[in-house]
């Protein structure tokens, strides 16, 4: 990670420009009544994990190519988030996936990450792959599902890996759990939609009953894939009557490439939060599927919607939920995918806090939808990127983070120390 004299040394010939910049345009919002500080105070406020199964090359069914110096190691993972987090001062935890991430050493790994100021955000379970040490040596098989598989002794591994990710979670400090399951049907007719989600429901509860005091558990819908006939959690919908047969502490976790082509995701977030049921995000985006394209780089408007919606769930503050980054940079340094998919969000949450929420609420009540519209994107065309930028100095962080990143060499170093050909667990 860069040290705070290399941070310093990359702002210094950035800030009198960025000083002009913030200037500029807190004075272009205050004739307006809105603030530039206190947007600036709640970005600089605001932190988005890093998933650990994205600091490595990802791949399709048709290929893969390693970028070269991929962690080996979780505590790689963890050197590689400390290094974004150096430069963008917004991801100061990382979100391991198990048994990907599966360390000897617990309380080592701990202290590990808290020495670079990185925390554990949600675990992540797997049942959607094969795993001998909770699949009995080979003898089970997820083949046909995990929670809703037809024999009880697979939903029993099932729910006995996600108990032992918690306890694991509880070593490292982490406070929740996400459950993405594969499961569902290939083809009509292979199992029964009703059953399976009994099964599924049955197998949450019993994870749930196995939560620490102050941990959550989110369920994470997702419509196709692996599945392509039906998958059990496949909607928002299927997803909330999940987490409620669940318990009161599981949520549903809302992964933005997990819709159906032109579902209305912010419209999603609102019923969720209106419940008291929205437990977090997955951050990235889609053209067509499960893309896990940066942040941003598709449908920022929607992007920006969504915040609007959470700022409306928190009266004007964004609820305290678990925000982590989901991707797989197939093509591009994973690392300077999650500086810009962090930018991304940044922007939009700060777009969202320029949002006159009273006037919105005004013209909605006298069917103004001229008005409305204005009011949004008025706020979403304004080029916040000052605000995020500064929020980002103050915290101590890099005024440009891909240059600096750029400039830092540390691709090249990594490629060095761990060589060409590594490849990080994950897809
Ligand atoms: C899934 C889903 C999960 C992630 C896996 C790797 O599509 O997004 O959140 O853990 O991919
Ligand atoms: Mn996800
Ligand atoms: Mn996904």
């Amino acid at each position: 990670m860069l040290t705070p004299d290399q941070i310093a040394e990359h702002n210094k010939a950035l800030e009198t420009d960025l000083a002009v910049d913030v200037e500029h345009l807190s004075s272009s919002l205050e004739r307006s009544g809105r603030s530039a500080e206190s947007t600036i105070a709640a970005l600089a406020a605001f932190s988005v994990a890093a998933p650990s199964w994205a600091v490595g090359t990802g791949g399709t069914r048709f290929g893969r190519f390693p970028i070269g110096g991929e962690p080996r190691t979780t505590e790689e993972k963890i050197d590689d988030v400390a290094m974004l987090n150096s430069l963008t001062a917004s991801n100061g935890s990382i979100s391991l996936h198990v048994p990907w991430d599966l360390p000897d050493d617990p309380a080592g790994l701990k202290e590990y990450a808290v020495d670079r100021g990185i925390w554990f955000d949600a675990m992540n379970s797997n049942t959607f792959q094969d795993n001998p040490s909770t699949t009995d040596d080979g003898r089970l098989t997820y083949k046909f599902g995990s929670l809703a598989n037809s024999d009880k002794a697979v939903r029993d591994v099932a729910v006995e890996h996600n108990k032992e990710v918690i306890d694991l979670g509880v070593e490292l400090g982490s406070k929740a759990l996400t459950v993405w399951l594969a499961d569902g049907i290939n083809h009509p007719g292979q199992a029964d939609h009703r059953v399976q989600f009994e099964h599924v429901a049955e197998g949450l509860s019993a994870i749930h009953a196995h939560l620490p005091s102050g941990w959550q558990m989110y369920t994470e819908h997702k419509p196709y894939e692996p599945a392509f006939y039906a998958t059990v959690n496949f909607d928002w919908g299927s997803s909330l009557l999940l987490a409620q047969a669940a318990g009161p502490k599981a949520s549903c976790l809302v992964d933005l490439g997990h819709h159906l082509p032109n579902a209305n995701i912010e419209q999603v977030v609102s019923r969720l939060a209106m419940v008291d049921r929205l437990g977090g995000f997955h951050f990235n985006d889609s053209k067509y599927g499960d893309d896990d394209l940066t942040t941003g780089s598709i449908k920022p408007f929607q992007l920006f919607l969504i915040f609007c919606e959470l700022l409306r769930a928190g009266e004007g503050s964004l609820p305290e939920l678990a925000y982590m980054i989901d991707q797989s940079h197939n093509i591009k340094d994973p690392l300077e995918d999650l500086i810009q998919s962090t930018e991304a969000v940044c922007v939009a949450y700060a777009q969202a806090l320029l949002v006159d929420r009273d006037a919105l609420t005004d013209a909605q009540e006298v069917n103004d939808a001229t008005q409305g519209q204005e009011i949004l994107q008025g706020a979403f065309r304004t080029d916040v990127r000052p605000l995020v930028a500064e929020a980002r100095r103050r915290g101590g962080g890099a005024i440009a983070p891909l240059a600096g990143y750029r400039d830092s060499g540390y691709r090249a170093e990594i490629i060095e120390e761990r060589g060409s050909e590594s490849v990080a667990t994950g897809l």
